[in-house]
Order: C-alpha cells, then structure tokens, then sequence
C-alpha cells in the first residue's frame, strides 16, 4: 500500500464524515444559507493567511529539489487571497478586523508549530493531507452540484485541473519521502495525517455552526 493510502486508510471514518458534511452538501444543493457561507469564506481568508506562512517556512527548510515547486505555491496562494477579497467585496462580506474562532486559531497554530517543530517530512504530510482534503471536498461539491451555486469560483479554485495537479505532485512526493524514512518517523507522519483530517472535518463545522469564543 502507497502510503497516501495507508493514511486514508487510518483517517477513513473521519475523512467520509469530512466529505458528508452538511456545509457541503447544502453548497451542492446550492441551499447554504449566505451567513454561514460567509462564515467559512471569512475564516479560510485568514487560514490561507496563515497558509502563506506555513510554505513559506516549508520551503526555507525543504531539501533543494522541492523547494522551487513549494516555493511557486506562495504566488497562487496570493492569487487565492484576491479571490477571496473579490468574493467577498461582491457579496458585502467583511474582511477586515476578523478574529479567528478557536478551530480556525488552533488549526493554524497546529500549521505553524508543526512547519517549525517538526520534521520537514511530517509538515510536508500536513500539507498534503490539508490540500488532499480540500481536492476531494470541494470535488464532491462539483459532482453533486444542482445548479449554478453564487459561490462558483471557490468550487472551481479546487475541483480545477490546475489544483488537481498540484495535489498529484503532493501526493506522489509524500509517497517518495516516505520511502526514504524510519519507521518511527512514518509513523509520526501518519499520526499528522490523521490529525490534519480531524482539523478539516472540524473546520466545516466550525463555519456550520458559527463558532466563536464562549465569552
Ligand atoms: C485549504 C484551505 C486548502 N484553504 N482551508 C482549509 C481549512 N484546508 C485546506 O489550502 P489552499 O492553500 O487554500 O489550497
């Protein structure tokens, strides 16, 4: 077993309740109600934000054949961030002055230690799981779609053929890393994974329900 697959395969419970979440599913029926939308768009705004910062750090520690590949991720990422500010002008969505919510802040802080905490190996599988979740979301979105959804550019950014390559590279150089390390450090990797899996099930129903700070 490729061990992508082997880390599906852990995360499997957690990744089919990712994939059937109701904020996805009520985005395909193109039903989401237009606050809990924003919900999610202004809490990703600020994930991406700290995403920024993640690959930045990744590829200061990447060995020299990845880096220029990582590295390109930090413009599309850019690209992203007016996406999200063009969507956001459109539908009278505030971006300034947000705070994160918990799940948001302690996904991020999870990002950052990890990138400066951890092995190159178990950031680059964070990285791969938090892109492979968001390839096979918001593909579910694209193939369940009933219509013309109002937030269309964000289901294409990643169910497009642009992101499906990136998410292949991850996918195939995960493998390869993997190959090369002991068996403690695979198995650290894969206990990221799994973690990475339960941030992105949490952060859909973090934007469902609304979360925020209890006081
Ligand atoms: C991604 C994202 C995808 N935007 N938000 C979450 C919670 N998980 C994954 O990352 P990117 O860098 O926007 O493609």
């Amino acid at each position: 077993m490729a061990f992508h697959e082997e880390c599906l395969d852990r995360a499997k419970a957690v990744w089919e309740a990712m994939r059937s979440h109701p904020f996805l599913r009520e985005t395909a029926e193109c039903r989401i109600p237009d606050a809990v939308f924003a919900n999610w768009l202004q809490q990703d705004y600020l994930f991406v934000r700290g995403g920024v910062r993640f690959i930045a750090t990744l590829v200061g520690r990447a060995p020299d054949h990845l880096a220029p590949k990582l590295a390109s991720a930090i413009p599309a990422l850019e690209a992203e961030l007016e996406l999200f500010a063009r969507m956001a002008a459109e539908k009278q969505i505030r971006l300034e002055n947000l705070t994160m919510a918990p799940t948001c802040h302690a996904y991020v802080q999870f990002l950052l230690a990890t990138a400066h905490a951890a092995s190159f190996e178990e950031a680059f599988t964070l990285l791969y799981g938090a892109e492979k979740a968001y390839w096979d979301s918001w593909r579910w979105v694209r193939e369940h779609l009933a219509g013309q959804s109002p937030w269309q550019p964000f289901i294409e950014r990643w169910s497009g053929e642009e992101f499906r390559q990136w998410v292949d590279w991850l996918e195939i150089t995960v493998d390869e890393l993997a190959e090369e390390v002991s068996p403690s450090l695979r198995s650290r990797m894969t206990d990221i994974f799994w973690l990475t899996a339960h941030y992105e099930l949490r952060f859909w129903e973090m934007a469902y329900r609304g979360e925020t700070w209890a006081i």
